[in-house]
């Protein structure tokens, strides 16, 4: 049988993505040469906000179209102190995503062995959530403008786009993904009381799509009001879906409460496989800690066994995994986000030598 060559493109990005994806690329190494029965072919583009400092543009006009000849997209991060943040987020990460629709961003949450969560009535398994955010409109649909520069009449708008295609596809990823799970709940997050108009069709659609679904449970939230549920009663919730900008809220305070926001990984979706998926953790570039070989490698390892699984490796997949939770377990290999000392490097080189067994 030949071997499964699987095309990765590897955007480390700025500041520590560089670092992260570096190190989850030597660990993507060793899990095929330990499986034998897949490889990667591996790209590097050097895509970042330095590229931009040096030529104007953070990647190639046509970035995202070189992209569709790759299986799947390993993404670092973008942000950099001295380029304002729309700029970065502009000109990379959202000019990946937009143009590939990858409209599904999914975000699972749980604690792993060995961390503790700040809610200290967290008990084990208690806190299992997978946020999906809508990851191609809404409040992220780049519209609006800016006129009158200074003068005491000046004018900002950024215009939400909600389309019933739109929420239609995100709503049925939802459900299907609620239903995947075992406890098949699903909670629908919008500011319906005060957007009155794409938050009222967002629960209206809900509404339509979950008479496909009977078998999955499901309720509605106030963005606002889901703050304090995901604090005080984190085991009610299982599945939840929110739009661009409340499900990126909510996932930051969902990988806080798992401890830390160095664990917690992404996956932006095209979920028909119509272009190619990518992969990154939440994180930013940490530039406060770029360089000193401290960044947590896990929130990327765990976002590499996403697209293990996306690639159709679901042995490596949980290989990777169980390897995670055996070096989250350890104390002695807590990078200092989680309250230790380790290293980038002790912790890429514990998961390497757990992949291989
Ligand atoms: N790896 C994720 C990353 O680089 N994020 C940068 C950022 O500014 N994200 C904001 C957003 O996606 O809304």
């Amino acid at each position: 049988m030949s071997k499964r060559n699987h095309k990765i493109a590897a955007i480390g990005g700025d500041g520590i993505g560089v670092e992260v994806v570096d190190a989850c690329l030597e660990v993507l190494h060793a899990l095929a040469d330990k499986d034998g029965g897949f490889s990667f072919a591996v790209e590097n583009f050097d895509w970042s906000t330095e590229r931009y400092k040096r030529t104007g543009e953070f990647m190639p006009a046509d970035g995202a179209d070189q992209l569709r000849a790759f299986d799947a997209i390993l993404f670092g991060a973008v942000g950099a102190p001295d380029v304002p943040d729309h700029l970065t987020l502009w000109g990379l990460r959202l000019s990946i995503c937009q143009p590939l629709d990858q409209y599904a961003n999914v975000r699972p949450t749980r604690v792993l062995p060995g961390i503790q969560s700040p809610l200290r009535h967290v008990n084990d398994g208690e806190l299992d959530w997978v946020i999906v955010r809508e990851n191609s409109e809404g409040e992220y649909a780049g519209q609006g403008g800016r006129s009158h520069p200074g003068l005491p009449l000046e004018v900002a708008t950024d215009v939400s786009i909600f389309t019933r295609a739109g929420i239609e596809r995100i709503m049925r990823f939802a459900f299907k993904l609620a239903q995947s799970r075992p406890r098949k709940l699903l909670t629908v997050v919008t500011k319906s009381n005060a957007q009155r108009h794409g938050m009222v069709l967002w629960d209206q659609i809900a509404a339509e799509v979950a008479k496909e679904f009977p078998d999955v449970t499901w309720d509605k939230m106030l963005v606002d009001a889901m703050t304090v549920r995901m604090t005080m009663d984190p085991a009610s919730l299982d599945t939840i879906v929110a739009t661009n900008l409340h499900a990126d809220i909510l996932s930051d305070l969902a990988a806080g409460l798992s401890g830390s926001i160095g664990v917690a990984p992404t996956a932006n979706l095209n979920p028909e496989r119509e272009a190619p998926s990518m992969f990154e953790p939440i994180h930013g570039s940490a530039f406060d800690i770029t360089g000193k070989g401290t960044a947590n490698p896990v929130a990327t390892f765990w976002t590499a066994a996403m697209m293990l699984e996306h690639l159709d490796e679901k042995p490596a997949a949980d290989r990777l995994m169980s390897a995670i939770e055996t070096i989250t377990a350890n104390p002695d290999l807590h990078t200092p986000d989680l309250g230790g000392n380790a290293t980038t490097r002790m912790v890429t080189d514990a998961v390497i030598e757990a992949v291989r067994g």
